[in-house]
């Protein structure tokens, strides 16, 4: 088989389907950058590929999937040593969808309406309602915290995905740790994960980065 992961390492769902390539030990991914800036996504090889001109996409030889989740998933699924980040039992899977499905809902898509018009546009600062957002997401997360992660007291795919998301609505609106301690706990139980440091932070420095020089 081969793997080709189409990315750009700023991107939060990307850095969460590389860190799940880096936990199963997947080796020998072909990844192809996918400048977003450049406009490489709306070329019409790539919307060949993903009509929805996203990343991540994932082809496994000639299967295309996208969406960071389900590329995570797929990957666990086919490739892991075991189940342990996804596990089969019904319950505790449904609770991981519950988590990775609430990532795609309500923390990721105030990132993308926050930075579009600061990265995008001209805006130098973010809009107060999407910050509300963001907060919002903060609140809900510290609820569901009532294990060590995310989904009980293992480490799952849902900590994955979520990480990446909420490290970079991080750097829109920092996690104030008075009024959410365990989110704050979580984050720095995260942050300490080889995976994180590997696959997570490069690419989160990038994305402050561009953030910073724009709002400047
Ligand atoms: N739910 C998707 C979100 C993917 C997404 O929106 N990626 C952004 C980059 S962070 C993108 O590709 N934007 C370009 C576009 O939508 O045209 C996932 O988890 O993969």
């Amino acid at each position: 088989m081969v793997l080709t992961l189409y990315k750009l390492d700023a991107s939060p769902p990307v850095r969460a389907v590389k860190m799940v390539i880096a936990a199963i030990n997947l080796p020998d991914v072909e990844y192809v950058d996918v400048n977003l800036l450049q406009g490489d996504h709306l070329k019409e090889d790539y919307i060949k590929i993903n009509p929805q001109h996203t990343v991540p996409t994932l082809a496994d030889d000639d299967f295309v999937i996208w969406d960071s989740h389900v590329i995570a998933t797929y990957l666990i699924n086919m490739y892991a040593d075991n189940d342990s980040l996804y596990p089969s039992d019904p319950k505790t899977r449904a609770l991981i969808d519950q988590r990775m499905h609430f990532d795609c809902s309500i923390l990721f898509p105030p990132i993308r309406e926050a930075v579009g018009p600061v990265i995008f546009g001209n805006d130098k600062a973010f809009q107060p309602e999407v910050l509300h957002k963001i907060q919002s997401g903060y609140e809900f997360t510290e609820k569901f915290l009532t294990g060590e992660w995310l989904a009980g007291d293992d480490l799952s795919v849902a900590d994955i995905c979520c990480v990446a998301t909420i490290s970079t609505s991080n750097e829109i609106l920092p996690i104030d740790e008075t009024l959410f301690p365990k989110l704050a706990e979580w984050m720095k139980r995260c942050s300490e994960l080889e995976i994180y440091k590997n696959e997570n932070e490069p690419g989160l420095n990038i994305f402050s980065q561009i953030l910073k020089s724009k709002l400047a």
